[in-house]
């Protein structure tokens, strides 16, 4: 056996040992490396949620906002017309950490698929203001029967091309007909024949209100004039719009008036020059995060009273 000096054995040691400090040092590094990233990421996360809640809660704020700007600047019983400050669309205005923007728009410029629910002269003109609608935008107007039967309360199948119970039934997935107002005009989406690229040329123009409404036609777009006054051509209709643009209407008798022939027919109790409904989109940025905010709102019944919101989203 050959016996090491005390030298060399302290040697050897001493190397040792600055290997194993090197080995710690290199250990030490790592795992406050890894600590470190674990927190970046924990703060990363943390101030993400943070962003998202922040940026919900200022949409949804942005929804009460516009309950005081129609009340304020769409007054109760007053003609409501596209002049008026309620329709001015905000575009997005910095803030703190983002930007916050949006829109009301007159939900009764729309014509209201729930008034065939009903059995009054209203749901009668609707039905066929809706079958102009749909002609003119290279819709079956079929489809007008079948969203009917989804909307009204009795089991009767509308020809042609209805659908009641019995033929959602008869489906791979079974369901029934609603037979009730829908609360959102994407519902229509259930409804047999209205697919996506339909339900994109109609949403536009339609509205889904939980009440018998009249249109506005201070704020209806053309193609809702045009559907709504029977021999009314596209053309006349735009005209109609520049020049109610100009001077909006006063009431039904002087949209009537000013009509390009005295001929025309329309339905009066269809029509109207003021609204009681808004639907009102919100966008709210925080940091990296987008919330969207959608409601309807409703003018009170109460006098004094900021519009009920029916129903509200925040995505
Ligand atoms: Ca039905």
């Amino acid at each position: 056996m050959m016996l090491l000096s005390d030298a060399s054995c302290r040697s050897r040691s001493s190397g040792a040992a600055v290997v194993m400090a090197m080995l710690l040092a290199a250990l030490a590094a790592t795992i406050a490396a890894t600590l470190l990233w674990q927190q970046q990421r924990w703060i990363g996360e943390h101030q993400h949620r943070r962003d998202q809640v922040q940026a919900q809660a200022l949409a949804m704020a942005g929804v009460q906002w516009t309950r005081q700007i129609v009340f304020d600047n769409a007054p109760a019983g007053n003609v409501v017309h596209l002049g008026q400050p309620w329709a001015l669309r905000l575009p997005a205005m910095p803030i703190e950490n983002g930007s916050i923007g949006g829109y009301i728009v007159d939900a009764q410029s729309r014509l209201n698929i729930n008034n065939l629910s009903t059995t009054s002269t209203t749901a009668t003109s609707t039905r066929a203001a809706l079958q102009r609608l749909f002609a003119a935008l290279a819709l079956p107007p079929n489809l007008v029967n079948t969203i009917t039967d989804w909307v009204d309360a009795d089991d009767k199948t509308s020809d042609p091309g209805g659908a009641e119970d019995a033929w959602y039934l008869a489906q791979p997935i079974a369901t029934l007909a609603a037979n009730a107002p829908v609360r959102r005009v994407g519902e229509l989406l259930l409804v047999r024949d209205v697919g996506p690229a339909s339900m994109a040329r109609v949403r536009p123009f339609v509205a889904a209100l939980d009440a018998p409404t009249a249109v506005n036609v201070n704020t209806a777009p053309a193609e809702v004039l045009a559907a709504t006054v029977a021999g009314l051509d596209p053309a006349a209709a735009a005209l109609l719009v520049a020049s109610r643009d100009k001077t909006p209407f006063t009431s039904v008798a002087d949209f009537k008036a000013r009509l390009p022939r005295p001929d025309l027919a329309t339905d009066e109790t269809s029509l109207d020059v003021r609204s009681d409904w808004f639907e009102v989109s919100i966008e709210a940025q925080q940091g990296d995060t987008l919330a969207r905010a959608r409601a309807l709102l409703r003018r009170s019944p109460t006098a004094g009273e900021w519009p009920v919101v029916v129903w509200q989203t925040v995505e």
